[in-house]
C-alpha cells in the first residue's frame, strides 16, 4: 500500500512537471510569423542511428559477407573489435569486446579491417539527408545525430512523418538502415531509436512517457554505462520506476552528480537544446575497477584498453587532440590528474599510450597507494571531418 502511494505521487509530479514543460516551450515563430503567440508546444526531436554502422557499409559492398558473422577492426593482437553484425551480435560479439574474446564466442567470425574514409562519406551523405529537414543538427559521432525538427524546413510533416522519410532516403540513397527515436527531448529520441533495432522506428508521446521510461531497464538508459547499471542493480534499481522512488538528494548521494540527470530524465525531463555546433572541449574514457590495482603493469594493461576506447571515440568524432590527461583515483577516494601536452595532434591508440606511460611513470612515479579508477581524456581538440590530413592540420597550429 505505502509504495503504491508513494509512486502514486510521484507520476503526478511529474505530470505535472511534463506540463509545465509544456508550457515553457513556447512555439519557434515561423518565417511568416502568423501563429498564434499563445501557443505553446513541446519540441520535436529526431534521433537516428545507423544499424551495426561499420558492419553494415562491409556488408553492402562485399555481398559475401551478407547474412554472415562480421567483426570491423581488432584482428591484431590486443585488438578490440569496432563494429558486429547483428549475425555476430548473437553469439554476444559486441563493440569494444577483445578480439581474441569474440573469436572464441563466435567460432565463424570474419575479421575486416575498418575503411574509415568509407564511413565518413556515409557519414556525408546521411547528413545531407537530415539537412533536407532541419537545419538544427547535431552529429553525436559518425553514425548518429540529433535532429530538432520543431520549425522544420518542410512545413506540414509531423516528425513522425519526417523520421520515416529519413530512414527510407537512407535506404535508398546510401542502401543501408538505420533506426529512429522521436519524441519531445532527447533522452527519449535517443533511447526510442535504440529500443527497435535494427531498422525501426519508434515514437515516445508525451502521454507514453511516463510509462515508457518506467519500464525501461537502466541499463537502457543513455547515460548509465555497466558499472553504474551494476552499482545500481546491486542497490535494487532495475527501472526507470525504481529510479523514480528516489529523491534528487538522494540519488546524489548514491551517484554522485550524475544523479541529479538520473532524477530528471527518469521524470521524462531532458531541456538540453539540440546544439549545431558541439564545442567539445575534451573526450575520454575511464574505468572503476572490481579489485584496485598496485602494480603499475597491471595499471598500464588497463590504460591500454582505456588508450583503445579513447582512439575509437576520437575517430568516431573524427577528432585529435594535443593535451592528454591522466586520471586517477586511488582507493581513498582522492582523484588526481596528470596532465601533458604534445607537439603534435594525436588520435591513434600507440600514441595516446606512449603519453600516458609516461604521465604514470614519470610524473612524478607511479601512484603509492591502490588504485580503483583510471581515465584518459584528450582536450585542445581539432576537427578531422573536413578531410584535412593530420599533417595539414599539424602546418595549422604551428603557422
Ligand atoms: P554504434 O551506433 O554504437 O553501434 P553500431 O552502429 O555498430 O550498432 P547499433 O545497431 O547498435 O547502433 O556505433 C557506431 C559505429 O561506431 C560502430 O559501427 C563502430 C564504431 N564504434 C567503435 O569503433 N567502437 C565502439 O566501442 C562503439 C560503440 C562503436
Ligand atoms: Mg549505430
Ligand atoms: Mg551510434
Amino acid at each position: 500500500m505505502m509504495s503504491q502511494a508513494v509512486t502514486f505521487s510521484g507520476v503526478k509530479r511529474v505530470f505535472e512537471s511534463v506540463r509545465r514543460a509544456w508550457i515553457l516551450y513556447p512555439l519557434k515563430r515561423d518565417k511568416g510569423g502568423n501563429h498564434d503567440e499563445s501557443m505553446a508546444h513541446l519540441r520535436k526531436i529526431i534521433h537516428v542511428d545507423m544499424d551495426a554502422f561499420y558492419a553494415s557499409v562491409e556488408q553492402r559492398d562485399f555481398p559475401e559477407l551478407r547474412g554472415r558473422p562480421v567483426a570491423v577492426g581488432g584482428s591484431f593482437k590486443r585488438g578490440v573489435v569496432s563494429a558486429a553484425s547483428y549475425e555476430a551480435r548473437q553469439f554476444g560479439v559486441h563493440s569494444a569486446m577483445p578480439s581474441a574474446i569474440a573469436a572464441r564466442k563466435c567460432p565463424g567470425l570474419i575479421f575486416v579491417p575498418a575503411r574509415f574514409e568509407v564511413y565518413r562519406t556515409v557519414s556525408r551523405q546521411i547528413r545531407d539527408i537530415f539537412l533536407r529537414f532541419t537545419e538544427t543538427l547535431e552529429p553525436l559521432s559518425l553514425d548518429e545525430a540529433y535532429l530538432d525538427v520543431t520549425s522544420p524546413i518542410q512545413v506540414g510533416l509531423s516528425a513522425t512523418e519526417m523520421a520515416r522519410r529519413i530512414r527510407r532516403a537512407i535506404k535508398e540513397e546510401v542502401s543501408l538502415t538505420a533506426s529512429a527515436g522521436v519524441s519531445f527531448n532527447k533522452f527519449l529520441a535517443k533511447v526510442g531509436s535504440d529500443h527497435n533495432k535494427p531498422d525501426g522506428l519508434t515514437v515516445i508521446r508525451p502521454r507514453d512517457a511516463l510509462a515508457f521510461i518506467a519500464s525501461l531497464p537502466v541499463e537502457k538508459f543513455h547515460g548509465v554505462g555497466p558499472v553504474t547499471a551494476r552499482r545500481m542493480h546491486e542497490q535494487g534499481i532495475r527501472t526507470g520506476a525504481d529510479l523514480r522512488q528516489f529523491d534528487e538528494d538522494e540519488l546524489v548521494q548514491r551517484f554522485g552528480k550524475a544523479g541529479r540527470y538520473y532524477f530528471r530524465v527518469s521524470r521524462g525531463q531532458d531541456d538540453r537544446p539540440v546544439r549545431m555546433h558541439r564545442g567539445r572541449k575534451s573526450l575520454g574514457a575511464e574505468r572503476t575497477f572490481d579489485a584496485n590495482l598496485t602494480d603499475p603493469k597491471a595499471m598500464m594493461e588497463r590504460l591500454s584498453g582505456i588508450a583503445d576506447k579513447v582512439s575509437q571515440r576520437l575517430q568516431n568524432a573524427q577528432l585529435a587532440g594535443q593535451t592528454v590527461t591522466l586520471k586517477i583515483k586511488t582507493s581513498d577516494f582522492q582523484i588526481s590528474t596528470r596532465q601533458t601536452s604534445t607537439s603534435h595532434l594525436i588520435h591513434d591508440r600507440e600514441d595516446i599510450l606512449e603519453v600516458v606511460d609516461l604521465l604514470l611513470h614519470h610524473a612524478p612515479s607511479p601512484p603509492d597507494k591502490p588504485v580503483r579508477l583510471l581515465g584518459i581524456s584528450l582536450s585542445h581538440l581539432r576537427s578531422l571531418a573536413d578531410g584535412l590530413p593530420p599533417e595539414q592540420l599539424r602546418l595549422d597550429l604551428e603557422g
